[in-house]
């Protein structure tokens, strides 16, 4: 006769992270995790999604909180399986996304040997997250759970790590899970802010700056209310977590990359008014370029932060500046016939097709890098989307996002803007998508390059690439064979070279519920 395993500290763990509202694992664990892994093995209603390398594991539940708006957690291996993680957990960070990632140690009394996974986890955890805890004893599990998913969820969104000592996820333990608890709530907007905000606004040449929830429908609509108004212009920071865009949405721009271009855009500008942005810097430094792209002495009104409401700052705003709830919007977005492209596969092909086709509600995770600048202005009139973008600059999010965002959305077409490059860091996602069964399509832009870097080393003033910097930045030899990589990860692909083809293979792709590459020969 077996008898049950003994309820442990990681049971323990795992009930509390359910009564908490977090049912999604993003996994990819070691030895020191087993008690976990076996407590998630008794829990059927947790969802428990293997990554085969930690940035896919951090990165796919960036995606899929950014569309539940729910945590995910992860499990991740030590101090080591932590480390790969981290760069897409920065990306998370600067999104600010919920998330509780779960990493195994070393049992407590075994840290006296320094085994050669030993390492120093509260170290490599804190730059990349808001909150660290190591359990004290199993029985503490259950409150620091509790704790970890207040934590992620204290607006806007933060990353909580909990550290897990094996001893501790394989003793006994009595307490009960931590009955769930409320959501914390973003801050009520600030009297004063408010006050110099909607006076900012209807003085000529004020920029009104939104990100976070404001760039919602809801949050949208107000702001392009205001700003129809007052006659502020509105704009968005270069790179947002989510934004709805589409037919009936409104059209917001946002700040270039490129920073001569950045400064052309705001050199008019008077003043700036943030609600939940931060006001526009050069992503790097260009000797010889200002670093904040507003002009000098452009005085920043902050409306309302990140932690704070955005959409009530909005609401107030508009009622303060007399903007009629039923005020005709000329920022929404029309309908306007876009033809299928034909001839040579260019970047701005691929927009044009993508917008054509594109079904209501996709989600379009876009790490296209130098390749997707026309499809921001081009998809304003696309069926209504959501758009998810790299906010930390940590290239090799794009993969694991749109495999995330596809486990949180499943009824909707996930369509990945990828550059190629990027795709290398995190490839094994399209394992996950396939493993899944996951509804996303990944248009690789194949222009076998780092194109970005030639134009950033001319920006930094080095001259023209010479032998060494273009082996350094062209990835062509060998080349790619994506339709084999993608194959040999069991995703379905093909290569288009002609727009035509494209059009062709892309349509085919929309049409089947299944993972599919497009290798883009541009
Ligand atoms: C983690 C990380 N490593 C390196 C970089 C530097 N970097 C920025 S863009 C880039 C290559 C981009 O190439 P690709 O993804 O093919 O896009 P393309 O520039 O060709 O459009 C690199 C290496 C980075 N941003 N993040």
């Amino acid at each position: 006769m077996t008898t049950a395993p003994p309820r442990t500290g990681a049971d323990l763990l795992c009930e509390t992270l359910l009564a908490q509202g977090v049912d999604h694992c993003f996994a990819n664990p070691g030895t020191s995790e087993m008690h976990f892994v076996a407590a998630l093995d008794r829990q059927p209603r947790m969802r428990c999604v293997l990554g085969l390398s930690e940035g896919v594991v951090t990165g796919a539940a960036d995606g899929y909180a950014r569309m539940a708006e729910n945590p995910a957690c992860t499990l991740l291996h030590t101090g080591p399986g932590l480390a790969n993680g981290l760069a897409n957990l920065h990306n998370a960070k600067r999104a600010f996304t919920p998330m509780v990632n779960v990493v195994g140690d070393h049992a407590t009394h075994h840290a006296q040997y320094d085994a050669p996974l030993a390492a120093d986890i509260e170290g490599l955890a804190r730059p990349m997250s808001h909150w660290v805890a190591r359990s004290t004893s199993a029985a503490s599990l259950g409150e620091l759970a509790a704790q970890a998913v207040q934590e992620a969820m204290t607006p806007p969104g933060r990353i909580a790590t909990l550290i897990l000592p094996a001893d501790h996820a394989w003793s006994p333990v009595d307490a009960p899970a931590p009955s769930s608890r409320p959501r914390p709530r973003p801050q009520p907007p600030r009297e004063d802010a408010l006050a110099e905000a909607a006076a900012a606004l209807r003085r000529p040449g004020t920029v009104l700056l939104i990100a976070g929830h404001a760039l919602r429908a809801k949050g949208l609509n107000l702001a392009a209310r205001v700003c129809t108004t007052t006659g502020a212009r509105l704009l968005t920071q270069q790179a947002s977590a989510r934004v709805e865009r589409g037919l009936g949405r409104v059209m917001i721009d946002r700040v270039p990359y490129v920073v001569g271009q950045a400064l052309a855009a705001l050199k008019e500008t008077r003043c700036m008014v943030l609600v939940g942005a931060r006001a526009p810097v050069g992503f790097f430094a260009y000797p010889g370029k200002p670093g904040s792209m507003l002009p000098p002495g452009c005085p920043v009104v902050v409306a309302s932060t990140p932690q704070e409401d955005a959409v009530a700052t909005l609401r107030e705003l508009a009622a303060r500046c007399g903007a009629a709830a039923d005020a005709h919007l000329p920022m929404l977005a029309r309908r306007r016939e876009l033809p299928l492209p034909s001839g040579a596969l260019t970047a701005a092909a691929i927009a044009r097709s993508v917008v054509a086709q594109m079904p209501e509600q996709a989600i379009i995770c876009d790490e296209s890098v130098s390749s997707g600048r026309e499809f921001f202005p081009m998809s304003w009139h696309a069926a209504p989307h959501d758009y998810l973008q790299l906010t930390g600059g940590a290239i090799g999010l794009g993969l694991p996002l749109a495999t995330g965002a596809a486990i949180a959305a499943p009824q909707r077409k996930v369509i990945t803007l990828q550059a190629d490059g990027s795709a290398m860091y995190t490839l094994p996602a399209l394992w996950t998508q396939a493993r899944e069964r996951l509804d996303v399509v990944t248009v690789i832009f194949s222009n076998r390059r780092y194109a970005i870097l030639h134009g950033e080393y001319a920006q930094v003033g080095a001259g023209a690439p010479g032998a060494n910097a273009r082996r350094l930045f062209d990835i062509v030899d060998p080349a790619l064979d994506w339709v084999k990589l993608a194959q040999g990860l069991g995703v379905q692909a093909e290569r288009a070279d002609t727009a035509e083809r494209f059009n062709v293979v892309l349509a085919a792709a929309l049409k089947q519920p299944r993972p599919f590459l497009i290798e883009a020969m541009i």
